[in-house]
């Protein structure tokens, strides 16, 4: 069972049995939730989807540093070699980074020599983004389970 460790917003906290911390605006009003049980890519934007959301998409710095505040005060998220997934990826076009909500990736916040597509473990290479824990830095990471982790997902509030 995934179990629910923060949320953002008001109107949440009713229906997702967690502790409310705070709420961010930007473009439009968005709760960001966060997730430890730990999925590859794919579950992690399909859970997002179950709760009426989609992975996050970062869309600037006072966005990032919400979340990243966030991650800092829950150090649950900061075990070694892990990091948290976000809605960013290059799966239809190698280096082509795009939200899930269909947004353009302009605003970023690449770790030093990301993303790399590295293609060490996998050779279909790395083409799904995450937050590394111990930087607060993005990564492209392997989307499939080889790479198992926590999730943030947004959801409108109306
Ligand atoms: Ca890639
Ligand atoms: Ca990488």
């Amino acid at each position: 069972m995934k179990s629910i460790i923060a949320i953002l917003a008001i109107f949440c906290l009713a229906v997702c049995n967690g502790a409310e911390v705070g709420s961010v605006n930007y473009q439009r009003e968005v709760s960001y939730i966060f997730f430890d049980d730990e999925v590859d890519w794919y579950q992690a934007r399909q859970n997002c989807k179950n709760i009426g959301g989609n992975l996050a998409t970062i869309s600037n710095q006072a966005a990032n540093d919400v979340i990243v505040n966030f991650l800092d005060a829950n150090g649950f998220f900061g075990s070694e070699d892990t990091g948290v997934w976000i809605g960013l990826n290059d799966i239809d076009q190698e280096n082509d980074f795009q939200w899930v909500d269909g947004s353009t990736c302009s605003y970023t916040n690449w770790g030093n020599g990301e993303p790399d597509n590295n293609n060490k473990q996998n050779p279909a290479g790395q083409d799904c983004g995450q937050i590394r824990t111990s930087s607060m830095a993005w990564d492209d990471d392997y989307c499939a389970c080889i790479r198992a982790k926590g999730y943030i997902c947004e959801v409108e509030v109306c």
